[in-house]
């Protein structure tokens, strides 16, 4: 007990010192998981880094953020966005890597092609990689430019552990028209033929199959079935659920078990949406202590 509470107060000191230095915040947090969102902000909390915060802790993990786009937006629309200095990422990647024994990345929006090329450069080869093409705001404010959407393809897509993309995403990537549970399947195969070890292509906007996700990897194809809520456009729904795959990935799930686990967790999330605009509901990871709000179906 003594000995920890010296190692804590050393660790509150600054101190550069090799015995210090090495992987010792995953020392100290001995037994938990560690996963890191690269992502843009949401100051309304319903979506971005502030979601997939919420989501890991939810989800028992070690939640760390590397701030990459920023936005100004409130329950209702976005109204800006700016980029943040590509090397000050790379900056933030290494700061945790130094400390922390990172079991999984997750990358959200990344608004241009320069900081997509930053974070392939940063990011380590050996972890796990959840990659949520984000391209939109609720189909409306652009949050990667058309520079951003190739490199997405050419730099990250193809180091993805898991690539989530939902139907509109998977459709401009690929160029396939998903028009039915064929075209999706064919438009999951593109993905894995670009180099992603799996994706899941999200049901979540079709008018066919509704809510049914396809999860493939090389071992073939399964269907991950959701709830269907009498709810349009949930916010952060891509974003939790990424972040929840990423915690499981990060507590040593296989793949197809935490894309599984992650389905579950973003169902009850839904179930348990908050209303914090009129007619604007937002995710609620944290459904399993707060259910004092959120609408319940
Ligand atoms: O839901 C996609 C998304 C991701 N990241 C940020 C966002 C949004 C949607 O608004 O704002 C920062």
């Amino acid at each position: 007990m003594v000995q920890h509470a010296k190692d804590i107060s050393m660790r509150n000191t600054p101190d550069t010192s090799e015995k210090y230095s090495q992987k010792s915040a995953g020392n100290l947090l001995k037994g938990m998981a560690f996963a890191v969102s690269v992502a843009g902000s949401d100051p309304s909390a319903g979506a971005g880094l502030q979601v997939d915060l919420k989501t890991m802790t939810a989800c028992g993990v070690w939640g760390m953020t590397v701030v990459a786009a920023l936005t100004a937006q409130n329950a209702n629309h976005v109204t800006s966005t700016a980029s943040v200095e590509p090397e000050f990422i790379g900056q933030q990647i290494a700061a945790l890597e130094e400390d922390f024994p990172i079991g999984c990345y997750k990358t959200g929006m990344l608004k241009n092609a320069e900081t997509v090329r930053a974070v392939a450069k940063s990011l380590p080869e050996d972890r796990g990689l959840v990659i949520d093409p984000v391209l939109l705001a609720t189909r409306e404010y652009r949050l990667l430019d058309e520079g951003g959407e190739r490199e997405l393809v050419e730099s990250l897509i193809p180091r993805a552990s898991v690539v989530t993309p939902n139907l509109p995403e998977a459709k401009v990537l690929s160029g396939i028209d998903i028009v039915d549970a064929a075209s999706m399947e064919e438009a999951a195969h593109w993905f894995l033929d670009l180099g992603a070890k799996s994706v899941v292509i999200k049901g979540g906007h079709a008018d066919f199959r509704k809510a049914t996700d396809v999860f493939a990897d090389k071992n073939g194809t399964v269907l991950l079935h959701g709830n269907v809520y009498p709810l349009e456009d949930v916010h952060g729904s891509g974003c939790c659920f990424a972040s929840a795959i990423a915690s499981h990935i990060a507590l040593g799930y296989p793949v197809r078990d935490a894309c599984s686990e992650a389905k579950s967790f973003v169902d009850s999330a839904i179930r348990y949406a908050v209303e914090y605009a009129p007619g604007r509901f937002t995710m609620n990871p944290g459904w399993q202590q707060h259910t004092s709000y959120g609408k319940k179906f």
